[in-house]
């Protein structure tokens, strides 16, 4: 076989957003549109292509055949020595960058549009993971979309078709193909996390009443549902009703693999029917969680507070100390007041898990979140589904140790109570066709005003006013390599410490998604179970009202709330 340049043509828009390129299947049909981005990406690989070991995979959605065997015809014109894929193209994005940790490689392909549906009508993506397993930072992502809007040709090899659903090693022309079992590594790197057996007892104990707690597992047709089959019912021993969804299908069987109340609301109807002790679901690519009880949602701001505050007590990897926290931006502070308490460094990163890559390769961060379902250690160097969910089991064993009957809402409770609550909740509007950006633009204008600092806005419904402090758009200085990202979002802090956050997605792939993230403090132990939506209701009038979101969009109500 020998490698040939093929003549291409620039195609606009094939720019990596929070993580990674998403668009319409129909989009990645086009002639060379997929070769033209694999081969930028292999072009921008730090230190470039030759010679390089690369892991692939992904979750398995609709045109991951196409685009396995491009890569495999690219990467060998391109001089790449080997590929780890996993086996039919199936590896969660937690177990990808464990592998390209663990196997020392220089980097992995990932095929995944993680949460967005996906099917010949819906959405492929491609992203680019580098040899510390993390996504790709700004500086290569920039690098691989200057190279797309000047290709004029890529190389490729013409390989036949490699069948990928056999485990073993092929030569496939000049390259090497290892096409490993996608769930055995994963699961041994959680076992040596967490302590199975102590989980196990929990499990089989009746704490409950007399009863032993329930789980059920929703892998909402993502990836997650062998591995799921693996840890719950192999591993842990529970019954095979404990799990839902666990075949990963090419659409997702036509739902949105999101696991938050709205699209996992499945999950949440059989948890409630059920009086299910633990429910917990996954996206579609394995790095997003929901952790939902009987009657206790867990918000991920929540979620990831509890869990640093709980690490050393019910997680051995964390035996030794945690090392820092961090949120994203518009995640809640509740992990900032843990960060105090315990006297560690907290940082506080833009939107997307490749800012808090540099700070766990510098031994400055453990554990880590963000608002939209996304947990995380530096076990690996991506947020993951699967290890929060088995982090709040781990929780409640420990919990049940130190006093047995305890339940998901009593762990919040007892959080609330050391710490205070942080309402949280967070508005997107979904695929917004006009004026999304004038809507930016507005309220850059109004934080320009030089009175609006110390001005005073009013609640709608009530007598509730909030007075501005702060109001500006983000932007991080990585404290490790000093790289500047600027405009990661609009924020206006008031003078009681609440906050709102404006934010266009940069992971949707058709119109534009606004996102508004709204959140207030309260150390009144009467508000502590008041749902978010009335806690925060004040706030969302002054947001909605400030921002003039439906006057420009014309957007009455969200598509989602979290
Ligand atoms: C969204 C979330 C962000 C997350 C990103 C990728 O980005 O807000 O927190 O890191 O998705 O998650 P955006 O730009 O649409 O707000 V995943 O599970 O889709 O890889
Ligand atoms: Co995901």
């Amino acid at each position: 076989y020998e490698a040939r340049q093929v003549k291409t043509k620039v195609y606009d828009g094939q720019k990596p957003g929070t993580s990674g390129l998403r668009k319409r299947v129909k989009v990645f049909q086009q002639e060379h549109y997929t070769e033209n981005f694999i081969q930028a990406t292999l072009s921008a690989m730090p230190g470039g292509p030759e010679g390089k070991v690369l892991v692939v995979g992904g979750d398995g959605r609709y045109f991951s055949p196409e685009a396995s065997q491009i890569i495999l015809r690219l990467s060998a014109a391109n001089g790449i020595k080997k590929i780890l894929i996993g086996e039919s193209t199936i590896l969660s994005t937690p177990a990808a960058s464990a592998l390209i940790r663990s196997r020392k490689t220089d980097g992995g392909i990932l095929l995944t549009a993680s949460h967005n549906p996906g099917g010949p009508d819906n959405d492929f993506g491609i992203k680019f993971n580098c040899d510390n397993g993390g996504p790709a930072p700004e500086d290569v992502t920039n690098k691989i979309y200057e190279i797309t809007k000047t290709i004029d040709s890529y190389k490729t090899m013409d390989l036949p078709d490699l069948d990928l659903s056999k485990k073993g090693t092929f030569t496939h022309g000049p390259l090497q193909v290892e096409i490993v079992d996608s769930v055995e590594h994963y699961v041994k790197l959680l076992s040596e996390i967490f302590d199975f057996d102590m989980i196990k007892e929990y499990l089989q104990s009746k704490p409950y009443d007399g009863k032993s707690p329930t789980v059920l597992f929703d892998a909402l047709n993502g990836v997650t549902g062998p591995y799921g089959k693996a840890i719950f019912v192999d591993v842990l021993g529970l019954p095979e009703s404990s799990i839902q969804n666990c075949v990963p299908k090419p659409d997702f069987g036509g739902s949105h693999p999101d696991p938050n109340l709205t699209y996992a609301h499945e999950l949440v109807e059989a948890v409630e029917a059920n009086k299910v002790t633990f429910g917990a679901a996954s996206d579609g690519d394995g790095d997003r969680n929901m952790i939902y009880g009987a009657g206790a949602f867990v918000t991920p701001s929540d979620s990831v507070a509890i869990i640093a505050d709980w690490a050393e007590k019910a997680i051995p990897y964390f035996k030794g100390g945690v090392k820092g926290l961090a949120r994203s931006m518009p995640t809640s502070e509740a992990i900032d007041l843990v960060a105090r308490a315990k006297g560690l460094e907290v940082f506080e990163v833009p939107t997307g898990w490749k800012f808090f890559g540099n700070l766990m390769d510098a031994g400055r961060l453990s554990i880590c979140g963000e608002e939209s379902f996304g947990t995380g250690s530096d076990h690996i160097r991506e947020k993951d589904g699967l290890w929060a969910i088995v982090a709040w089991l781990a929780i409640l064993a420990a919990a049940n140790k130190e006093k047995a009957g305890q339940d998901i809402n009593d762990i919040l409770v007892a959080h609330y109570s050391k710490y205070g609550r942080n309402f949280f909740s967070r508005y997107d509007y979904e695929e917004v066709e006009t004026g999304a950006e004038e809507m930016m633009q507005h309220l850059r204008d109004e934080f320009a005003r030089s009175d609006f600092v110390g001005s005073t806005l009013k609640a709608t419904s009530s007598d509730v006013s909030f007075t501005v402090k702060e109001a500006d758009d983000f932007s991080y200085t990585d404290p490790i390599d000093g790289s500047v990202s600027k405009n990661q979002g609009l924020y206006i802090k008031f003078t009681d410490g609440s906050r709102v956050v404006f934010r266009l997605s940069g992971t949707g792939s058709q119109g534009a998604t606004i996102r508004m993230y709204v959140e207030k403090y309260s150390n009144n132990p009467d508000e502590y179970p008041k749902p978010a939506a009335e806690g925060l209701k004040p706030l969302i009038e002054v947001a909605l009202g400030l921002s003039k979101l439906t006057e420009l969009t014309k957007r009455k109500e969200p598509t989602v709330i979290t």
